[in-house]
C-alpha cells in the first residue's frame, strides 16, 4: 500500500515537472508570424521590395533595403477596395491605380544610401517608407 502511494506521488510530481517545463518553454519561444514572406528579397541582380496593398493600408509600413542596388517595388493587391488603390510615389512622380487583386511592379532605380522613398495613397492617409542604407 505504501509503495502504491509512493508511485502515485512520484507520477504526479513527474507530471507537474513536465507541465512546468513545457509551459516555461512556450513562454520563451516567440510566436511564429503568420506571414513569413520577407519584405525584401533578392532576384538575380535585382532587389525586390514586397508590399501588400489591402483595404486599410500598406504592409509592412517600415522597410529597410540595401542601397546602391537595382530595386523594384512589387505591390501585391489583396482584396484591395479602398483608396489605397490610388497609389503614389511622390519622389519618382509615379501615380497609378492598383488593381483589386494582383501584382504591380515599379522600378525604383538604384537608390543611394540615406535615401528614403515614400509610398502613399493619393490622399496621404496610408503610407509606407523604404529606407535605403
Ligand atoms: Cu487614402
Amino acid at each position: 500500500m505504501k509503495n502504491i502511494i509512493l508511485m502515485v506521488s512520484i507520477t504526479v510530481a513527474a507530471l507537474l515537472i513536465m507541465f512546468a517545463l513545457s509551459s516555461g518553454k512556450n513562454t520563451q519561444q516567440p510566436e511564429v508570424k503568420g506571414d513569413t514572406t520577407p519584405s525584401v528579397t533578392q532576384e538575380g541582380d535585382t532587389q525586390v521590395i514586397n508590399v501588400v496593398s489591402t483595404s486599410g493600408g500598406y504592409y509592412p509600413q517600415n522597410i529597410v533595403a540595401k542601397a546602391n542596388t537595382k530595386t523594384v517595388l512589387r505591390m501585391e493587391s489583396k482584396n484591395s477596395y479602398g483608396c489605397e488603390r490610388s497609389f503614389r510615389i511622390p519622389k519618382l512622380n509615379i501615380t497609378d491605380i492598383l488593381p483589386q487583386q494582383g501584382i504591380t511592379e515599379f522600378d525604383l532605380g538604384t537608390p543611394s544610401s540615406g535615401e528614403n522613398i515614400l509610398g502613399t495613397c493619393s490622399m496621404g492617409m496610408y503610407t509606407f517608407t523604404i529606407k535605403f542604407e
